[in-house]
């Protein structure tokens, strides 16, 4: 499996994914920033779009994030991360996957760009009922899925951790500890370590 990558980015997801999974793979570097890689070949057959995070694997190529972890959490059951299609919580286990790139992010966006609030207008509500709704749904936890960590809170635990480190989670305490609870894993402790900008 081959990882297109690069730090301070959102593949960082993919890398805390890989590590959770323990399944080996090469992470090639994609600097964004400079755009060097922007035209070649092998990235761009990858990621049409020409961003971070994409995969090649066989012949499957992906190139987002929710997308990368949802297949990621299918191909490897034995590791626990994913919910079978006929376990009666995999519908509640998609929503929360889903969750971050269709709510969190649009929303945080609104929120940075200081966006004027149109929660009937955009299709991700509002910054504030975002954070409503995904406090919510982390109770009773420990995680989304209850006792059971997924691939869900691999999306949503990066999430939350940006936006603590963004100072946007100033009255939030149970997001708070969801950040941290995310933080004390072995594999998100390798892969913010990975994430790390280059001297
Ligand atoms: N929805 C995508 C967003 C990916 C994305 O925006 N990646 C950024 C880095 S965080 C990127 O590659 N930007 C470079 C560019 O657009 O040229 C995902 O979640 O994978």
């Amino acid at each position: 499996m081959k990882l297109f990558w690069c730090e301070q980015s959102r593949a960082f997801r993919i890398v805390w994914m890989l590590e959770e999974l323990g399944e080996p793979y090469e992470r090639v570097r994609v600097d964004f920033r400079s755009g060097e890689m922007q035209n070649e070949p092998e990235f761009r057959s990858a990621s049409p779009m020409g961003k971070v995070p994409a995969i090649i694997d066989g012949n499957t190529k992906l190139w987002d994030s929710g997308a990368i972890c949802l297949y990621l959490a299918d191909k490897y059951p034995q590791a626990g991360l994913g919910v079978a299609s006929d376990d009666p919580d995999r519908g509640r286990f998609v929503q929360w996957l889903m969750f971050t790139n269709a709510v969190i992010e649009p929303a945080m966006l609104e929120k940075f760009l200081e966006m004027p609030a149109k929660p009937t207008t955009y299709g991700h509500g509002g910054f504030e009922a975002m954070l409503d709704v995904l406090e919510a749904g982390l109770e009773p936890g420990p995680w989304v899925m209850g006792e059971r960590f997924t691939a869900a809170d691999v999306l949503l635990g990066s999430s939350v951790d940006v936006l603590d480190k963004f100072k946007l989670l100033p009255d939030r305490p149970k997001l708070k500890a969801y950040a941290e609870r995310c933080r004390a894993r072995p594999a998100l402790q390798k892969a913010l370590a990975m994430n790390e900008p280059l001297a």
